[in-house]
């Protein structure tokens, strides 16, 4: 059983992993129409990943007798400065995930609801991922600069990020 409070914080949650896919997935169209097609496959691969974090929160919440809400979502921006800039909203979309879970372990303890605290240790381990991988990302684009082919370079650093990232994910993630 999980308590009202825990119950209308995972819903919460489930909000905020539903936006980061439809904010990732407005950036891979923005990466597209620019034709960044590395950063495309990146963001829409993000995306994807995103929704997952949504629904496995979705069915926890269920099978713990909880009622998980399908949630009312902001519109994402749709148009970004430069793909310096989308990523670093990415990266600080990714912190504000990052601290949301750990107010969620916080809240954990204070219900001494274990069970939410074990299923939450998964976010917790991935938000670190996911934001050494940002902090990768910007590092190789600062590094880049802004150079005449500067643009071409970090879309080329993408390409073999997204093969890194699909060979870690095993055969059948790669194309
Ligand atoms: Fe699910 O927030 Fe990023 O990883």
């Amino acid at each position: 059983m999980i308590t009202p409070t825990m119950e209308q914080a995972l819903n919460k949650q489930i909000a905020l992993e539903g936006y980061a896919s439809l904010l990732y997935l407005s950036m891979a169209s923005w990466c597209e129409k620019e034709g960044l097609e590395g950063s495309a496959k990146f963001m829409y691969r993000q995306s994807e990943e995103e929704r997952q974090h949504m629904l496995r929160l979705f069915r926890y919440l269920n099978e713990m007798d909880g009622h998980a809400l399908s949630p009312s979502i902001p519109e994402p921006p749709h148009f970004f400065n430069s793909v310096r800039e989308m990523f670093e909203q990415v990266y600080q979309h990714e912190q504000k995930v990052t601290r949301a879970i750990h107010d969620l372990v916080a809240l954990s303890y204070e219900e001494k609801d274990h069970t939410t605290l074990n299923f939450l240790q998964w976010y917790v381990a991935e938000q670190r991922e996911e934001e050494a991988l940002m902090r990768t990302i910007l590092d190789r684009i600062k590094l880049i600069g802004n150079g005449e082919r500067s643009l071409y370079f970090i879309d080329k650093e993408m390409e073999q990020i997204n093969a890194a990232e699909a060979a870690a994910e095993g055969p059948a993630a790669e194309e």
